[in-house]
């Protein structure tokens, strides 16, 4: 094992010693300091079982103050630091890759305010996302981004990863809804942007830089987010396709005939639905008699029940008609939309009961997308694995994933780089709404020309001169050594 080194300058190990433990005693008490072995597994360990680190020390801050205090000591000693929200990440951004401290958000659990008026929450880092939906809900409003981990993962995170999700179609990025976040840099400096403000031109947008940051340059304690009214009446269709090009074709009259209302543009091809059934005994088939290559998960949000349905019946009457769809069915209730969705959002869970799964989270354009998934599937076609496609379709985001054995090293490289190579000629992105995490740090000069990556370098080193925050993570580690020698 590496030491908890941050220093990559002069290579000198700096171990974490008891002064250090104590030091962090004196700022959080005992409660806040993990350093029992057991207790230090959850977070050691991803969501996929696919990274594993060996920290010793976990931190659970409850306050930005203490946040400051832990990150200036650590910057003074070089401990470098994980940050770590709900540790949902699916590129291995939230785990140690040695033994680096964890700084855990899990106890900034605290919302500070709700407007009513303008729909602007503020929260601190560690709140949960779906604990945010449900105190929002009772105002009357929702928070503008869902997924499927929204039981655990913390609004801090989701930042740091500019989360996506399943309504992104409707309430776009992260870097549209976030008006405001505090953060604090590497050496304790609090920054404070946590404004709640819908227009602000005075200088440089800093909270931007944060937002998809994946923790290398700052920690997020605070969020100031806009929330959209909660749509009184929502809808959902399931339909079953016959073909890749079909789906597009759905798509485009989806828009056409559904416009405002249109929340929600989902696709799962039938190996992610067989496999999703087969092992989730839980999930409901919408379309139990109906095989097809693709179904679709189309939702409408609106404020008149009556006319929404009217509108997706009269999408799905036209799309019969035109035979895009070989077969569909609008959910009657609540109960229906949400067994849908469960369906949608389980295709995850169930690909890690199945296997380890090797996941690529890539946009590129529509009509070449699911090339990847059947070019993937014929050059795998000799080994034991599942591919399968899915994704976010009407924000061209596909979600490929192979299902396997176990994580080797020979099969990861009958896939990458070929995954990679393919969507870089493409012109696409490696990584759409996951981050590259320790996954593909060294992957991002297949999405960002090298003068982008050189400004990044440059960017991380004006805020993180002693590399101490999330160390490994998202810029490549080669030319990051090249630049401090
Ligand atoms: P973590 O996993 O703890 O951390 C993620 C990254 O952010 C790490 O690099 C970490 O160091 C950093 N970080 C965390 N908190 C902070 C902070 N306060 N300050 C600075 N850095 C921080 N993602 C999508 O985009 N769309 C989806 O639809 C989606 N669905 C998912 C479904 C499932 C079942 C799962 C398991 C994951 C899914 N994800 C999805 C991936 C994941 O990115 C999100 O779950 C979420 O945004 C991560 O939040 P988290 O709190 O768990 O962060
Ligand atoms: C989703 O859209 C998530 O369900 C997870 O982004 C995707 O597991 C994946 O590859
Ligand atoms: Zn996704």
């Amino acid at each position: 094992n590496s030491p908890c080194l941050a220093d990559l300058e002069n290579e000198s190990a700096i171990s974490l010693n008891e002064q250090d433990v104590e030091h962090f005693q004196s700022i959080l008490g005992d409660a806040g300091v993990v350093t029992d072995q057991h207790s230090m597994q959850p977070y050691n360990r991803d969501w996929m079982g696919k990274y594993e680190g060996s920290s010793s020390l976990a931190l659970r801050p409850k306050t930005t103050q203490q946040v400051s205090q832990i990150l200036a000591h650590c910057n003074q000693r070089r401990l470098a630091v994980v940050p770590q929200g709900g540790n949902t990440g699916l590129v291995g951004g939230s785990i140690p890759v040695f033994d680096e401290v964890v700084l855990s958000t899990s106890a900034m659990r605290q919302i500070t305010s709700f407007d009513e008026v303008s729909g602007v929450l503020v929260c601190q880092a560690g709140c949960v996302l779906e604990a945010l939906d449900q105190h929002v809900a009772e105002h009357g409003f929702t928070m503008p981004l869902d997924l499927g981990a929204k039981g655990s993962c913390q609004i801090g995170g989701n930042v740091s990863t500019n989360a996506g999700g399943l309504r992104l179609l409707r309430y776009g990025s992260l870097h549209g809804t976030v008006l405001g976040l505090e953060a604090v840099l590497a050496d304790g400096t609090v920054v404070d942007t946590l404004q709640t403000l819908r227009k602000d031109n005075t200088g440089y947008d800093l909270k931007q830089l944060f937002i998809g940051a994946e923790g290398t340059l700052g920690v997020v304690t605070a969020v100031s987010l806009l929330c959209p009214p909660r749509p009184p009446a929502v809808h959902a269709a399931y339909l079953a396709v016959p073909d890749f090009v079909t789906v597009q074709k759905t798509f485009r009259r989806a828009r056409q005939r559904l416009g405002e209302v249109l929340s929600a543009f989902e696709f799962l091809d039938q190996q992610a639905l067989d496999l999703t059934l087969s092992v989730m005994p839980s999930v409901k088939n919408p379309l139990p008699d109906t095989q097809a290559p693709f179904y679709l998960v189309v939702e409408t949000s609106g404020s008149n029940a009556a006319h929404d349905y009217e509108k997706l019946e009269g999408f799905l009457e036209e799309a019969f008609e035109e035979g895009l769809v070989t077969d569909g069915t609008i959910a009657q209730d609540s109960g229906q939309v949400a067994s849908i969705w469960n369906l949608r959002e389980n295709i995850s869970v169930a690909l890690q009961h199945k296997g380890p799964t090797y996941k690529y989270d890539l946009s590129m354009p529509v009509p070449e997308m699911y090339g990847l998934v059947e070019e993937m599937r014929a050059r795998l076609a000799h080994l034991p694995v599942t591919v399968v496609g899915y994704g976010h379709l009407g924000d061209g985001n596909l979600h490929l994933n192979i299902a396997a054995e176990s994580y080797n090293e020979e099969l990861r490289k009958q896939i990458e780089p070929y995954v990679y190579e393919w969507t870089a000629a493409r012109r696409g992105s490696i990584s759409a709404e996951h981050g590259l995490g320790a996954m593909k740090a060294d992957c991002i000069g297949y999405s960002k020309a090298p003068a982008a990556v050189a400004l990044m370098m440059q960017i991380k080193a004006l805020f993180d001169p002693h590399k101490i925050l999330n160390p490994y993570k998202v810029l490549p580690q080669q030319a990051l050594s090249e630049q401090l020698a």
